[in-house]
């Protein structure tokens, strides 16, 4: 059978406009992106409105500073349909940041994450917050496990496609979304143009919060996974969805378990990002610049 999709039956194609059409999820982001602009004075659409959107996972939170000036820091708690976090170390506002070139961009603090509420309409809300901000692009950075012995930690990595291992959507319904090509192959061509070294790879996502076991991570390499982590794939499939370009890239803090001996920690994740912070920082500061 020929791989190819009927455009009768694709409800949504690749490029679009944002936030298009109506789903379960989109009237609340609407809301949501209305208080954003209330509270940040930006336009929901136009040169005034947030262009682009950036998702700060783990080890990622030095980087508001470098991206541009920030000019407003709002608590997502004020902000309509944002769950409460509760992993430790994650910072739940978003900042209105000025890029160089006089635009807005959304530096997201922190994400929720699928294994948080068991919801991956929870985790919709942020991308789709951002698109009917008026964002075009979207930017997932996330802390991983890496199942590449010469990808230690501290390495960047670009995300090129994903495996979503947690038998969830936040699509309802017939949404039939065309995910080829979903993470940006300009984008990653950009990010080369800043670091030419730059890996790339197929992130695996679980849904969490244990860590996987060595079975599972050699089930995962032997899939054609890279990298693994508990983020992402859901925040980009919903990115898509709301009609956002999206770029992801994952910084390894940890040797996938049962690569290394060592047994999995959150402060060794928290301490790698510490250490890899400001050449991540710069990098992804570097990308923004050029978007
Ligand atoms: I940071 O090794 C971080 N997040 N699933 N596995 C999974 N998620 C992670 C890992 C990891 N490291």
């Amino acid at each position: 059978m020929a791989l190819v999709t009927d455009p009768a039956t694709t409800t949504v194609p690749p490029s679009r406009s944002p936030l298009q059409g109506d789903h379960p999820g989109f009237t609340e982001a609407r809301e949501a992106a209305a208080a954003l602009a209330r509270a940040t004075g930006a336009a929901l659409e136009g040169p005034d409105s947030h262009r682009i959107a950036v998702v700060l996972g783990s080890g990622w939170g030095g980087a508001a500073e470098l991206i541009g000036e920030t000019e407003h820091t709002v608590p997502t708690s004020e902000l309509p349909g944002f769950a409460a976090p509760s992993v430790p170390g994650h910072n739940p506002t978003v900042r209105s940041v000025r890029l160089a070139d006089g635009s807005r961009a959304l530096v997201f603090g922190s994400r929720t994450h699928y294994y948080e509420h068991r919801d991956a309409g929870a985790v919709a809300h942020t991308v789709r917050t951002a698109a009917a901000a008026g964002a075009r692009a979207v930017v997932l950075t996330n802390g991983c496990g890496s199942l590449v012995p010469e990808w230690g930690p501290g390495t960047p990595v670009l995300i090129a496609d994903h495996l979503n291992l947690t038998g969830a959507t936040p699509l309802v319904g017939a949404e039939f979304v065309d995910l080829t090509d979903l993470y940006s192959p300009r984008i990653r061509e950009i990010a080369r143009s800043v670091d030419p070294d730059l890996p790339e790879g197929v992130y695996v996502q679980f849904p969490g919060p244990q860590y996987e076991t060595p079975a599972e991570v050699r089930y995962a390499k032997a899939i054609g996974g890279d990298l693994v982590g508990m983020s992402t794939a859901l925040d980009a499939i919903a990115a898509r969805h709301a009609g956002l370009e999206v770029f992801g890239i994952s910084l390894v803090t940890n040797a996938a378990a049962g690569f290394s001996g060592e047994p999995l920690s959150h402060d060794e994740v928290v301490q790698a990002g510490r250490d890899a912070g400001p050449r991540i920082s710069a990098l992804l500061a570097g990308i923004i610049g050029r978007l």
